[in-house]
C-alpha cells in the first residue's frame, strides 16, 4: 500500500512541475504586439511590396494611422534573414539628405530584456535613393556605423505610398547585430522619418505611443523568428519536429497516471 502512496505523491509532484512550466510565460517585457511568420519565399527587395499580396504574404503584418494615413508594416524570416517592410502614406519620397529625406529605422531589443536601448544593440534603416544602415548603440549612446554592414534594401514609390523593403541577418556574425536562433523573441520599434532634415519633419513611431528618443524598451514589439515547418531538428519544446509538444505529452502521461491511481482509491474503499 505504501509503494500507492508513493504514486500519488508522484503524480502530485508532477503535475505541480507541469502546471508551473504552463503558466511561466517566457520573458516577454513588451508590447504584446508579436510578429512570427515564416516564409519559404523570400520576398525581392526592390521597393515594391507587391500588390497581389503574393510576395509578403505569409508576413505578420499590421496597419495603424500615421499623420499622412495608413501605414502597414510586414516581418518575417526564412532560414537566413529577417524580413521587413513598410507602406507608408506620404505625399511625397524625400530623397535629399539634409534637405528632407525619408527613412524607416528599426532599433532591436537584441537581449530582450525590455530594459533599455543601450551599449551594443543593433539599429538598421533604409533611406531613399536606398541608403542603408546598419549600426549599433556606441558607448557614449550615439548610433554608430558598423563595421560590416549587413542590411539590403530598397525604397519606391507606388500611388500616395512609399515601399520601404529591408533585410538583416538572423545570425551575422556580427557582434554588432542580432544573433538569433529559431524560437528566438527580439523586440523591435519602427521609426518613420518623413522629410528628415527639413523644418517640416515629422517622426512618427510603431507601437504608437512609443518615443524615437526614449531608451525605455518595455513597449516595444516582439518578433519571433520561426523554424522552417520541415525542419528536421525540432524547434525548442517539439519532440524531433513530431509536432507533439513535451509538455502536452506529459499532460496526457499524468491525467493517465491520476486515473489510475483513483481507479485504484476507489477499488480500494470498497474493498
Ligand atoms: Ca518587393
Ligand atoms: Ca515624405
Ligand atoms: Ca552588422
Ligand atoms: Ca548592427
Amino acid at each position: 500500500m505504501k509503494s500507492m502512496n508513493f504514486i500519488g505523491l508522484f503524480l502530485l509532484l508532477i503535475t505541480a512541475l507541469l502546471t508551473s512550466s504552463i503558466w511561466t510565460v517566457p520573458v516577454n517585457a513588451h508590447s504584446g504586439d508579436v510578429f512570427e511568420a515564416y516564409t519559404s519565399t523570400p520576398p525581392t527587395i526592390d521597393g515594391v511590396i507587391d500588390e497581389d499580396g503574393r510576395e509578403w504574404a505569409a508576413a505578420s503584418k499590421v496597419t495603424f494611422t500615421m499623420p499622412e494615413g495608413d501605414t502597414t508594416i510586414y516581418v518575417m524570416n526564412d532560414r537566413r534573414f529577417l524580413y521587413i517592410a513598410a507602406k507608408v502614406s506620404d505625399n511625397s519620397l524625400d530623397e535629399v539628405v539634409n534637405v528632407g529625406l525619408d527613412i524607416l529605422t528599426i532599433d532591436f531589443d537584441v537581449r530582450h530584456d525590455g530594459e533599455q536601448f543601450n551599449v551594443g544593440e543593433d539599429t538598421i534603416s533604409i533611406g531613399a535613393r536606398n541608403r542603408v544602415g546598419d549600426g549599433f548603440v556606441g558607448p557614449g549612446l550615439d548610433i554608430l556605423d558598423d563595421q560590416q554592414v549587413d542590411v539590403d534594401g530598397m525604397v519606391g514609390r507606388i500611388g500616395n505610398y512609399n515601399h520601404f523593403e529591408i533585410l538583416h541577418p538572423i545570425d551575422s556574425g556580427d557582434a554588432n547585430d542580432i544573433a538569433a536562433v529559431y524560437g528566438s523573441t527580439i523586440g523591435a520599434r519602427f521609426i518613420f522619418f518623413d522629410e528628415s532634415g527639413s523644418d517640416k519633419r515629422t517622426i512618427s513611431v510603431y507601437p504608437e505611443g512609443v518615443s524615437a528618443q526614449d531608451a525605455d524598451q518595455s513597449n516595444w514589439v516582439d518578433i519571433v523568428i520561426v523554424a522552417p515547418p520541415d525542419d528536421g531538428s525540432g524547434s525548442s519544446g517539439s519532440l524531433g519536429g513530431s509536432g507533439l509538444p513535451v509538455t502536452e505529452i506529459g499532460i496526457v502521461v499524468v491525467a493517465v497516471g491520476w486515473a489510475a491511481y483513483i481507479g485504484w482509491m476507489i477499488r480500494k474503499r470498497r474493498s
